[in-house]
């Protein structure tokens, strides 16, 4: 293997590590992407910290400790036989247990995975609690699934899964498709075939070892984020109008607490379209958003009938006019003509609630344009974090109050926030906290794989 050698320029060293990386991972383009995302910073700090050159740190980093496929078969309500392929992709534990979320769509893959939990590593890292990375799924489907189906599907692949995980292991928890339903009866199976009640998944009920505030963890973390960045920049949230992506998990609690700090959020979406309310979604719309989502299943258009506003079937919301936005959906909805358009429209900030949502030329259109950028690894760390919280109370037994975890959910998103200003601010004072995220975030995993020697 060519070893990464400083006689390279930065550009020639990104260049040779990505031909290198694409030819070995054939076809994965959402991994290649992710690798990527983290190597433009990561590559060049390596020439200035030659003992992580030297040790292939990075290198090592991009494969996988382990990767688990396997079949996952149920019986549908019409008495048929499915067949889903389940997965499990255990990137790191250098610093922690695998950790990472479980998403159920059809377009999981290996890649999707295999970014996801790569993108997990570093975020878990920037946290500061003690947490690997991972991510896990399947293909399979929920959307109009009966609940007597999903409970199937979700004890049959636990049934697979449980010998893979454990507190001390691997812990799961959710992402798209996978919610409080899932998580439930995922959990529930665990325990019947381990025998053992014990924190294997976060994002778990009330009930039953869950935290308060993980629901809202990842969509309040990620306006906490974007309030820091603005008031480093001496602005405040206040009146000012969002525009969001998605209506899952993430995107109602980022609207929740726009509303909270009085912007005034006017769109969400699906998978079908988007609304527009130029109103402003207010608390009662919200509330009637969470009944129609978590309850119902519907889909936002229902919005639209609801509320006598616009409803834009197939699009995004990307060409409203707005000073901030929240990708809160799902990878790659942002493309470089969508970054000019908000751009344009005189955009100043964008807090990433989903996962790499913003392609690559996206981004570097952001940042030219030197407005606020927060790369997911940073903005939707919450979610994260308070899945390490409940890790801890699950430890010790016990349970925190909402004041309590809302308190850590705040420090621990300023802290991200400040420690990405350390890394990331340049020579003009922009702060570039996708460099600033990337390398923070690398530090600490590379330092306990140094520590480790090679494996
Ligand atoms: P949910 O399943 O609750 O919601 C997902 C939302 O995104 C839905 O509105 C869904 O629409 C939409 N969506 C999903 N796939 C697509 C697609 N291919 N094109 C357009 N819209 C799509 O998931 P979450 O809210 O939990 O997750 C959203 C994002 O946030 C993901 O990127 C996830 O990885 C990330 N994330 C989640 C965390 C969490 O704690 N839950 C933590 C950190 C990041 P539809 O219903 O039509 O499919
Ligand atoms: O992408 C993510 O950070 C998540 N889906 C949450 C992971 C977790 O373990 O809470």
């Amino acid at each position: 293997m060519v070893g990464i050698t400083s006689k390279l320029s930065q550009s020639e060293i990104v260049e040779e590590f990505m031909g290198w990386l694409e030819q070995r991972n054939p076809g994965e383009t959402e991994f290649h992407q992710a690798v990527y995302e983290v190597g433009i910073n990561v590559l060049p700090f390596l020439l200035e910290n030659p003992e992580y050159m030297e040790a292939e740190i990075f290198r090592r980093l991009t494969e996988p400790d382990r990767i688990i496929i396997f079949r996952v078969a149920w019986q549908d309500d019409a008495g048929n036989i499915q067949v889903n392929r389940g997965y499990r992709v255990q990137h790191n534990n250098a610093i922690g247990p695998y950790k990472g979320g479980l998403r159920f769509h059809p377009s999981v893959n290996l890649s999707i995975l295999k970014f996801l939990a790569f993108e997990q590593t570093f975020k878990n890292s920037l946290t500061g609690l003690p947490m690997g990375g991972g991510k896990g799924g399947s293909d399979f489907d929920p959307k109009g699934k009966s609940d007597a189906e999903v409970m199937r599907f979700c004890q049959s692949f636990m049934s697979e899964l449980y010998r893979h995980i454990g507190p001390h292991t691997d812990v799961p928890a959710g992402d798209i498709g996978v919610g409080a339903r899932e998580i439930s009866y995922l959990f529930g199976q665990y325990k019947r075939i381990a025998n053992q009640f014990t924190g294997v998944l976060t994002g778990k009920g009330l009930a039953f070892g869950g935290s308060e505030m993980r629901v809202e963890a990842t969509g309040y973390g990620c306006v906490y984020m974007m309030k820091d960045m603005l008031k480093h920049r001496g602005d405040s949230i206040g009146g000012k109008t969002a525009i969001v992506s998605g209506s899952g998990n993430v995107a109602q609690y980022t609207v929740e607490k726009l509303i909270e700090l009085g912007a005034k959020p006017v769109t969400m979406s699906d998978s079908s379209g988007f609304i527009f309310d130029p109103a402003g979604i207010d608390e009662e719309k919200l509330a009637w958003i969470k009944e129609l989502k978590q309850q119902r299943r519907g889909r936002i258009s229902e919005y639209a009938t609801a509320f006598g506003v616009e409803y834009h079937e197939g699009k995004r919301p990307w060409g409203v006019p707005c000073q901030l936005a929240f990708p809160c959906a799902t990878q790659n909805e942002i493309s470089r003509e969508d970054a000019q358009t908000l751009l344009n429209n005189g955009c100043m900030g964008v807090s990433e609630g989903a996962n790499m949502p913003s392609e690559q030329a996206a981004i570097d259109r952001f940042q030219d344009a030197k407005i606020l950028f927060s790369p997911s690894k940073a903005a939707n760390a919450g979610g994260v974090a308070v899945s390490g919280l409940e890790m801890a109370q699950n430890s010790m037994r016990l349970s925190w109050s909402r004041d309590e975890l809302n308190r850590h959910l705040r420090e621990i998103m300023l802290d991200i926030h400040n420690r990405c200003a350390v890394y990331g601010t340049e020579s003009d004072h922009y702060v570039n906290y996708l460099k600033g995220a990337n390398i923070a975030g690398f530090i600490k995993v590379a330092d306990a794989m140094l520590a480790y020697g090679v494996m």
